[in-house]
């Protein structure tokens, strides 16, 4: 896959919304493949770090900010076969984005991308603080509820 493509998009309405020709790409993952997701805060370097796993060329992979805004917006999608094994990298909005005052949403979408990913990268600045560790253990229940209900049954338990 040349380029990421956006594979999850959020409605003016704040709705949660799959883009049609990125599941179709996603069709074409062969196996082995393994999913790698970011979730963390806006602008602390989410999308440059998963650049850096593909090796990236300034100006390729998915794009980064350069202003006070975050520049992903929904979760996209990028993948590429590295020796034997396709490798999967899911970016996702970061929160707490000044373009984004609905934190249920941060949630959401941090949530989708902990449910479809087999390793997840949660980027963080500094000291792990009391805010986001709270909110990582209310992601993962939501993760282990829909494992519960067999949701995950072929994928990875965390
Ligand atoms: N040199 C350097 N720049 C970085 C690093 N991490 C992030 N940046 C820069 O910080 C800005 C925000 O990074 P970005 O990946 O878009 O943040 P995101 O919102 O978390 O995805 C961009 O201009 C990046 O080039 C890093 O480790 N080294
Ligand atoms: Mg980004």
């Amino acid at each position: 896959m040349e380029q990421p493509i956006q594979l999850v998009d959020v409605t003016p309405g704040g709705k949660l919304r799959l883009n049609g020709p990125a599941l179709q790409q996603l069709r074409n993952v062969g196996r082995p493949a393994c999913v790698i997701g970011i979730i963390g805060k806006y602008r602390d370097g989410k999308s440059y770090l998963l650049n850096r796993i593909f090796a990236c060329k300034p100006g390729e992979g998915f794009d980064l900010g350069h202003s006070v805004k975050g520049e992903t917006k929904g979760i996209w999608l990028w993948y590429r076969l590295v020796d034997d094994a396709y490798v999967v990298l899911l970016d996702c909005e970061g929160t707490g984005d000044v373009d984004r005052r609905d934190s249920e949403l941060d949630v959401k979408l941090a949530i989708l991308v902990t449910l479809l990913t087999s390793y997840l990268i949660v980027n963080l600045k500094g000291a792990l603080d009391e805010t986001t560790l709270s909110q990582l253990q209310y992601e993962i229940f939501i993760v282990r509820a829909a494992d519960g209900i067999g949701l995950l049954r072929n994928s990875r338990k965390i």
